[in-house]
């Protein structure tokens, strides 16, 4: 028996890769986290802006609190099991009516984490629909390997390299649609992308990218995460401690360190490197 998902949501992610709409908090406890990014934000431009939105939830409470999130765990331990790290974070913000898209893409082209027993999920706290730029899945391309991608650097692509699948028929997408507190779960190899967002509300979507079982490690190094719920009896990562107040010294030199860890591998052969 599924602790959080229905039967039918597990099936179709097994099915589909992915699966939503998930409730995991009332509008009122996302509204609550959405005020603590934007007061984080306020009190801390140069660590929550779009050039630092990775990996926050090691320097920041509320982002912790989130990765930590007893109902958003259960429904990651219906889909992976009850041993779970949390690899890394992406806040996906889009102001209101601005250009910046997120093209065709594989999450587990370019992250190293192996093998792909993982799950991405993406919490909304702010709604996310069709004017807003909500995300977009293929379904089934979870089942279909790893394909290839290019680097665009497109100005307006938020994704670091403008990466982006080719001569893709995507009349089956689906619109993952969310109202604030719900989550959707993909995993890392189903193909995605994003729309601008045309609405006059910020688009604020916190990516877990990933949670993974204990099991699972980095390709070529150790890499680092924190132990979420169970135990770890691989520690094929560096175990990273939960952080007491936001930006401590010692936190944020920790988060810059994952940081410069994940760039390697983000930018590993490119052309050329962005800020993010
Ligand atoms: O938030 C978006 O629009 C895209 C997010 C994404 O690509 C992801 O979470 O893997």
């Amino acid at each position: 028996m599924p602790k959080r998902l229905t039967r039918e949501q597990v099936d179709r992610y097994h099915a589909d890769g992915f699966c939503f709409p998930v409730d995991v908090m009332t509008r009122v406890e996302a509204e609550a986290f959405r005020g603590r990014l934007e007061e984080a934000e306020a009190r801390h431009p140069e660590a929550l802006g779009a050039t630092s939105r990775n990996n926050a939830h090691i320097a920041f409470t509320f982002m912790d609190e989130i990765i930590h999130h007893p109902a958003l765990l259960d429904a990651v331990e219906d889909l992976i099991g009850p041993d779970i790290l949390c690899w890394g974070t992406v806040l996906f913000i889009k102001e209101p009516d601005t250009p910046g898209y997120v093209s065709w893409h594989q999450d587990l082209n370019y992250t190293p984490v192996e093998p792909h027993d993982g799950v991405t999920a993406w919490l909304a706290l702010s709604p996310s629909n069709r004017e807003s730029g909500c995300m977009r899945m293929l379904p089934g391309t979870h089942r279909e390997g790893v394909r290839e991608q290019i680097d665009t650097f497109h100005a307006d692509n938020i994704l670091t390299r403008g990466q982006t699948i080719q001569d893709l028929g995507t009349s089956r997408a689906v619109d993952l649609l969310l109202e604030p507190g719900q989550i959707s779960l993909h995993h890392g190899r189903t193909i995605h992308s994003s729309q601008p967002n045309r609405s006059p509300d910020r688009r604020i979507g916190v990516a877990i990218q990933q949670f993974v079982p204990p099991h699972v490690r980095e390709r070529d190094g150790r890499g680092y995460a924190v132990l979420v719920r169970g135990r770890d009896r691989y520690r094929h990562f560096e175990s990273l401690p939960r952080p007491r107040r936001d930006m401590a010294p010692e936190d944020a030199a920790r988060r810059d360190a994952v940081n410069a860890h994940w760039a390697d591998f983000l930018y590993r052969g490119a052309r050329q490197r962005r800020a993010y």
